[in-house]
């Protein structure tokens, strides 16, 4: 059933997020593999963008599975490269 997933929308406000009854969340540090994990788990190479570099997600990514069922991608927490601006601008709880 994963291996149906696609990519839904960014969202940076927690209130926004659409319903749902049942969710995988990928939480970590930095860099630790969280989208490496999605599209593994998805059998798609391209689902979730990883990166070499630290910080690169910066909203909350949320992929479809099936009518409310989600799959969402964080932020990793500890280093990322970005700006004072960007952190300001960050996820809205
Ligand atoms: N050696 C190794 N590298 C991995 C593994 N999983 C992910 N990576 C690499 O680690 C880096 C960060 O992965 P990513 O999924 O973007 O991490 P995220 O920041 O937690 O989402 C990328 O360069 C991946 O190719 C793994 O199991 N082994
Ligand atoms: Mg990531």
């Amino acid at each position: 059933m994963l291996k149906k997933t696609v990519f839904f929308r960014m969202e940076s406000n927690v209130k926004l997020l659409p319903q749902s009854i049942a969710e995988i969340i990928l939480s970590g540090r930095s860099n630790v593999g969280k989208s490496s994990v999605i599209n593994a788990l998805c059998s798609q190479k391209n689902l979730a963008r990883t990166s070499k570099k630290p910080g690169r997600t910066r909203s909350i990514n949320v992929y479809s599975v099936a009518m409310k069922k989600w799959m969402i991608d964080l932020p990793g927490y500890g280093f990322a490269r970005v700006s004072f601006e960007e952190k300001k601008n960050g996820i809205k709880w």
